[in-house]
């Protein structure tokens, strides 16, 4: 048996903050008609798509008012979610969010190929700094911008059950866990990341390997297939990861970019070769031993632990 979905990763380069939303919403639409013209159904932008990745500057939470969008779609977008309707595309695309209540989110929103929203997934696990922290080459206070999400749903869409994630999330086998025992077929995940990891710069050579071996090792261990999507390229000076991949059940990756541009990688997939491994090696069911992951969910840390000397640096 097989069921397939054509999926599309739409990798972007730098967007400086110069560049308006609407010349950034007419590359988005470009890169939703390269992918349908290689028949994608559906089509992930990455994280914080419409604007500079704005955390690498400390600024008044009110002067940041710019960077967030308080309705979707909006004057700006509707073109995207227009053209996607037309070619009968769904797309997921990542932008910062601030509610009516004055909370400020980094979200990830999936339509369908109908243009109907499935769902908005807010960024759970948020990295970096608060405050200004001058010994760093660049900032990145993304803990000052957003409040963090709280759970990991799926949705049924696009013939598959499909879920979110964001930038760091994708560090954290926990998020993939929590999405795998709602048995996710599909994990869309949107990233920023700086090659300059500036707490521990002996990382920075590995990010691309720790990139893919992270969403790797989630597609294989959940029985998942994952896209992962980059904005890369030279951003405001700061030179961030590409290699945006599409990446099967068994870890293998089908499809990477070669560039660090926009470019969009298409594969079709068979949401049935999730079963091999779900219904295999990782038999949850059958084969977790949940009493003995209960620290997981407790929280807090162990007293040995507590008892490390960790460096005081934490991004
Ligand atoms: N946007 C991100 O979440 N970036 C982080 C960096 C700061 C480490 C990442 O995990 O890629």
């Amino acid at each position: 048996m097989t069921r397939y979905l054509t999926v599309a990763a739409a990798q972007m380069g730098p967007v400086q903050r110069a560049d308006t939303r609407d010349e950034v919403v007419e590359r988005l639409v470009l890169l939703l008609r390269d992918a349908a013209a290689q028949n994608a159904q559906f089509v992930a932008f990455p994280e914080l798509a419409l604007t500079t990745f704005f955390p690498r500057w400390v600024m008044p939470i009110e002067e940041a008012d710019e960077f967030y969008e308080t309705e979707m779609p909006n004057a700006h977008t509707q073109p995207l979610w227009d053209e996607a309707r037309r070619l009968g595309v769904g797309f997921a695309l990542g932008y910062a969010l601030k509610t009516s209540d004055n909370h400020r989110y980094n979200v990830y929103h999936m339509v369908d190929r109908a243009g109907q929203t499935v769902g908005v997934y807010r960024k759970v696990h948020i990295p970096g700094h608060h405050d200004y922290e001058p010994w760093r080459l660049f900032q990145h206070a993304e803990r000052r911008y957003f409040e963090p999400g709280h759970e990991f749903p799926v949705w049924n869409a696009f013939g598959a059950v499909v879920g979110m994630a964001i930038c760091n999330d994708r560090r954290w086998s926990e998020t993939y866990r929590v999405m795998g025992l709602s048995g996710v077929e599909l994990v869309v995940i949107g990233y920023n990341t700086p090659l300059h990891y500036a707490p521990d710069p002996t990382q920075t050579p590995l990010q691309a390997f720790h990139n893919h071996l992270v969403m790797q090792a989630g597609a294989y261990q959940n029985g998942t297939y994952v896209i992962g999507v980059a904005k890369g390229g030279v951003e405001e000076g700061v030179e961030s990861l590409a290699q945006s991949a599409i990446i099967a059940p068994s870890g293998q990756i089908v499809r990477q970019a070669v560039t660090t541009g926009d470019e969009v990688i298409v594969a079709r997939i068979d949401l049935d070769q999730t079963k091999f491994y779900k219904g295999t090696l990782f038999d949850f069911e059958r084969y977790r031993v949940p009493a003995a992951y209960r620290r997981i969910a407790e929280g807090g840390v162990a007293a040995e632990y507590e008892r490390l000397q960790l460096p005081d640096l934490a991004d």
